[in-house]
């Protein structure tokens, strides 16, 4: 039996074209392909032991202990790992953010990417990238993403899907661009993710036409990634994320994560634009904006939105590494 510690570490990341909805089936697989961009800057970072004498799983979040909804999420996760590594013992689980959780930063990106790393290391199971991105993404699609660095695609998934893991687009890490992440509030968001993406599908007479549009801003992401098109890839990136708003928004009642200071950082941004800055936002389950720019531009752009009434905080983030994983000792 195994008794390692390991701790991992994972970068949040943020999508350029949006992941907004799942198919029906048991596995969490999303209707729609996506791609995004890891983080540097941002990270969680969760040390895993699965310890004898443990009579069920202990979940520390921040310093506190998990409510009972994130303790099952987490416990759902750990009981793949003890299916597939033949361990019947409970674990220890605690895990940090540099940056605030569940306020839409993609906390459970990173947080489920570095558990699903840690809670295999730990658990003995030698595992090759794509098999840890998969089972991250059955906990939360986005974690599946946060397994690679740099820019990273995945596709959507279809009812018979059994395996299904992001990949990252390989040779583009090293682009000169940023995403400067505008934090608006402190606050944790109302409505999750999860949640919103089921009454979306349930009662937005968009949300048809948002699937069958998504794939063809993933491309147009995807081949501006590759070509290194700034324009192109802004101006994607805001095509998706007002149409995934949209989408939201068209539920019953309407699903609206903007404040009055997402609205104005938005026109901020324009107003760059139309002074020969290039930046774009992108919005996702929260009222934060996450701008991209080039590299050269950020500290400038970062200073700007720092201006709008009501930001708290701007951190500015290049494309960062892949979630990386050490073993740290023994479980006692
Ligand atoms: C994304 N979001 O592509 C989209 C855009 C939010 C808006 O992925 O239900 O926490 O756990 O699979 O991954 C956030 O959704 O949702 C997300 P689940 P997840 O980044």
């Amino acid at each position: 039996m195994s008794t390692a510690v390991a701790c991992a570490t994972a970068h949040p990341n943020v999508a350029l074209a949006k992941y907004w909805g799942k198919v029906l089936a048991p596995t969490n697989l999303p209707a729609v392909p996506s791609l995004s961009m890891t983080l540097d800057s941002l990270s969680t970072t969760t040390s895993v032991g699965f310890g004898p004498g443990l009579d069920s799983d202990r979940v520390v979040i921040n310093g506190r202990s998990a409510t009972d909804a994130e303790a099952r999420r987490v416990s759902s996760l750990l009981d793949q790992v003890r299916v597939a590594a033949g361990l019947r013992t409970r674990a220890w689980v605690e895990t940090a953010n540099d940056f605030p959780t569940g306020s839409g930063l993609a906390s459970s990106a990173s947080g489920f990417a570095a558990l699903a790393l840690a809670a295999t290391k730990a658990a003995g199971l030698e595992w090759d990238s794509a098999r840890v991105s998969d089972l991250a993404r059955q906990a939360s699609a986005s974690a599946a993403r946060s397994i690679f660095g740099g820019f990273v695609t995945l596709m959507a998934g279809s009812a018979d899907t059994t395996f299904l893991a992001a990949e990252p687009l390989n040779g583009t890490d090293d682009w000169q661009v940023a995403i400067s992440v505008v934090i608006t509030t402190f606050q944790p968001k109302e409505v999750g993710s999860t949640q919103g993406m089921a009454h979306t599908r349930a009662t937005s007479p968009y949300y048809d036409a948002w699937v069958e549009h998504a794939p063809s801003l993933f491309e147009r992401a995807r081949v501006a990634v590759l070509a290194r098109d700034l324009d192109e890839l802004g101006t994607v990136a805001e095509e998706s994320a007002f149409a995934m708003h949209a989408c939201a928004m068209g539920s019953a009642p309407p699903l609206v994560y903007f404040s009055p200071v997402t609205l104005a950082v938005i026109e901020k941004v324009r107003s760059m634009r139309r002074s020969g800055v290039p930046a774009y936002a992108t919005m996702d389950a929260g009222p934060q904006v996450k701008v991209l720019s080039s590299a050269a531009n950020a500290a400038q752009v970062a200073s700007t939105l720092r201006e709008v009434h009501g930001v708290e905080k701007v951190i500015v983030a290049r494309p960062g590494a892949a979630a990386s994983v050490k073993l740290v000792g023994q479980s006692t």
